[in-house]
């Protein structure tokens, strides 16, 4: 039987936010799936694990049916019963109205993440909110330190087209690991090396499966890039790389930058990074000399006390040599302000009391346990309702954050796929639909698409979608928007209209539009995106957020990181994993086979001055806690330096806690966000 293939939208969590074509089988089965072979950026690829989709999608362990606690929170399925949807509704509303009874209506806490980028499933949960004046959520888990380090010196959150990658003569992917991460990166990567014999170049602390595959790899010691990058403009300044013409003509300060670079040159930016002085001018001399060079910014050297700083100095490079101007040429980290969308209808923000008081998502740790630094006078938060996201895994500080969650007096909701450990502290639990069962409509992170998806196959047992619970609770709480009574694709079709975009009917296929900016713009040749339209390499990071103490205006290296001391002498990185993507697939069969266990890579001299060998069982611990890895010989990074991928589930480690046991909340600066490529531990063995 000939089988349908019907296209779709990859929601996860992931830049390349990849047009798929879904094998059906039937009505509830779906077989292969691949990537749209007619989408340019796309172009046929997708990632082994979501190749391999129907083994989440037809998983055992999908959650059918609401259920209710009966027993013991944070323990397993056991403690829970079967209850049908009403009563698992009409439960929450009765408790989150009566938690607003006693503590008013920001003792209520809404949390969500991206599990699904999906603007109408992820974000509707904001419309409830705002609706019923509940606690904001300042997101800050992902992209609030990159946002910062890319505004102070772009200004605005674009720029040069992922596809012109592949016009390009030198590809440098800085802090990112796009053959794990983002693997669309890579298609067009390899034609700039095919068609232009562009080499690529790969800063990452450790050999990555990126840098593996890279022509050159600077593993520079984590938390150190901005030395890095004043090393090497000290370099184009002073050989004569430096686009003067250009930087009067584009920047804010050069002279300035000029004078501050003299005592930042290779020999200490070296003693900084632990790269060798010949690295730096080697590489500062290649990137001078090429005119199309293509900075393609990573999250993760953001995940940084210092990480804003450090991603802000990357930018400035291309400002120096002018490699802005020309096509395949400048820098790209994300796209977001390529999508000129009115989100008032979807995240009901016409009724948003600014009054309302906001909590850092990334310190839900210190929040749920009754910190004072994020209350304030405020009442604690006692109950939440939790949509596409896993906070027991994923954030910061674990073992507040359970300690948090077994609060007898906080109720919880978790609308979840799966029975994840964050379900697993949850007084009520909601099965989800996935993205194959739902309508949605997607921007994109690394391209310039703008995508539809309709639902392929019908629900999982009762699985139902976020919109459904959020209009369905809405009805039960008493409140009011336009958006309650709509549908998802009524929601799509008027916020395109709102936006002046054209309709679904008028998208390539019905699938996509591209919102690609013509040349002149996407280079910033008709100017940045700061007020004076010029790229400032004199950063005003007060003006960007609270935290900018220790942060220098000009670029440079910050030392307001985790530094290693006697106590803690070693830096620990703790960066995907290739099969996972943060916690999802981290139960799928294919994904664990293909990861084996939790392990930590250590430099081989420092595994021999430990007197382990690979294999072996290690502790890593800080103030925080500790937890047991086994070892794992770690070529290609410096000796002081530890990779911990991830996200393996909590259940996972010996002690039934996972690495975010030893991640911390403190708020990256100037503008929150988390931190967590950014901890010294100590080591030893177990
Ligand atoms: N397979 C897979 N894919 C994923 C994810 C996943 O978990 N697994 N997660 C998804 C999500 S939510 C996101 S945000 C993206 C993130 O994707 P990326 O942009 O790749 O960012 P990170 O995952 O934070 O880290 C990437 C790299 O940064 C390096 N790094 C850490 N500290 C430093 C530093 O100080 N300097 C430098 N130069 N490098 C440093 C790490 O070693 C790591 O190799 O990927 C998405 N895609
Ligand atoms: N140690 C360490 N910790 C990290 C990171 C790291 O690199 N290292 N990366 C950090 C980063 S960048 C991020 S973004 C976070 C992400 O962390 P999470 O937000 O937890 O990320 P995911 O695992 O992508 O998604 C969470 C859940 O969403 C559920 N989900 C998916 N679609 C839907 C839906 O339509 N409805 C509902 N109700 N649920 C759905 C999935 O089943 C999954 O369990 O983790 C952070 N934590
Ligand atoms: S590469 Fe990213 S967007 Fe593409 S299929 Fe894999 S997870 Fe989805
Ligand atoms: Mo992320």
């Amino acid at each position: 039987m000939p089988l349908d293939i019907l296209p779709s939208v990859c929601p996860h969590d992931c830049p390349s936010t990849c047009a798929l074509e879904v094998e059906r089988v039937d009505a509830r089965t779906i077989g292969r799936i691949r990537g749209a072979r007619d989408n340019s950026y796309t172009a046929g690829v997708v990632c082994a694990k979501v190749g391999r989709y129907a083994e989440r999608q037809h998983h055992p362990d999908r959650l059918a049916v609401p259920l209710r606690r009966v027993g013991e929170k944070g323990t397993d399925r056991a403690a829970y019963e079967e209850i049908s949807w009403d009563a698992a509704l009409d439960a929450v509303a009765e408790a989150f109205l009566r938690a607003a009874q006693r503590y008013g209506s920001e003792t209520v806490w809404p949390y969500y993440y991206a599990g699904t980028m999906g603007l109408v499933q992820r974000d509707g949960i904001n419309r409830l909110r705002h609706a019923m004046r509940y606690a904001r959520q300042i997101s800050t888990i992902c992209v609030a330190c990159a946002d910062a380090g890319w505004l102070a010196g772009v200004g605005v959150k674009r720029g040069v087209d992922s596809r012109e990658i592949a016009e390009s003569d030198l590809v440098v992917m800085w802090g990112g690991n796009p053959v794990s991460t983002q693997v669309n990166v890579m298609t067009h990567i390899t034609r700039a090396r095919k068609e232009r014999g562009a080499p690529f170049v790969v800063i990452d602390p450790y050999r990555t499966p990126t840098a593996e595959v890279a022509d050159i790899h600077l593993a520079v010691r984590p938390g150190t890039d901005g030395a890095l990058a004043c090393g090497v403009m000290h370099v184009l300044f002073k050989e004569g790389y430096a686009d003067r013409a250009y930087m009067a003509k584009y920047t804010d300060a050069p002279a300035a930058l000029e004078a501050h670079l003299k005592s930042r040159d290779p020999a200490w930016a070296a003693r900084i990074t632990g790269l060798s002085e010949q690295e730096i001018v080697d590489f500062a001399r290649l990137y001078g000399r090429t005119k199309r060079s293509f900075l393609r910014i990573g999250y993760g050297f953001s995940r940084s006390r210092n990480g804003s700083a450090q991603l802000f100095a990357a930018t400035c490079l291309p400002a120096v040599t002018g490699a802005w101007q020309y096509r395949g040429g400048g820098a790209l980290f994300a796209g977001a302000a390529l999508y000129p969308l009115d989100r008032s209808l979807i995240e009901g923000l016409d009724v948003l009391d600014p009054a309302t008081r906001s909590l850092d998502m990334s310190r839900i740790g210190p929040v749920l346990t009754g910190d004072k630094t994020d209350l304030g006078d405020g009442p604690p938060v006692t109950a939440m309702l939790i949509q596409n996201t896993n906070p027991a895994v994923v954030a910061p500080e674990s073992l507040k954050v359970r300690a948090g969650f077994l609060r007898p007096d906080l109720f919880t909701c978790v609308h979840e796929q799966f029975f994840t450990e964050t379900a697993a502290y949850a007084d009520i639990v909601l099965p989800a639909t996935t993205f194959l069962e739902h309508d949605d409509i997607y921007t994109s992170g690394g391209h310039t698409h703008l995508q539809l998806a309709r639902k392929v196959v019908e629900p999982y047992a009762e699985a139902r979608p976020n919109h459904f619970v959020i209009c369905e609770l809405a009805k039960r709480l008493g409140a009011r928007h336009p958006g309650f009574a709509m549908s998802e694709w009524e929601i799509i079709e008027k916020t395109l209209a709102m936006s002046g975009l054209p309709s679904p009917d008028q998208f390539d296929g019905g699938r996509w539009l591209d919102m690609a900016l013509p040349f002149e713009t996407a280079h910033f040749l008709d100017g940045f995106g700061h007020a004076d339209k010029r790229f400032h390499f004199r950063a005003n990071w007060p003006a960007v957020g609270p935290f900018h103490e220790g942060l220098p205006d000009l670029p440079d290296h910050a030392e307001v990181i985790d530094v290693a001391t006697a106590e803690h002498p070693f830096r620990m990185v703790v960066p995907p994993a290739r099969s996972f993507l943060n916690t999802t697939f981290n139960n799928t069969p294919g994904g664990v086979a293909r990861e084996g266990r939790p392990v930590v890579r250590i430099h081989p001299d420092d595994l021999a001055a430990l007197g382990a060998g690979e294999g072996d069982r290690v502790r890593l611990g800080n103030r925080q806690g500790s937890v047991v890895l086994h070892a794992k010989r770690g070529e290609g990074q410096q000796r002081g330096v530890l990779i911990v991928e991830g996200i393996w589930p909590n259940h996972a480690f010996e002690e039934g806690m996972g690495i975010n046991v030893l991640t911390s909340a403190d708020p990256g600066r100037p503008n929150r966000g988390a931190v967590f490529h950014d901890t010294a531990v100590w080591l030893r063995k177990a």
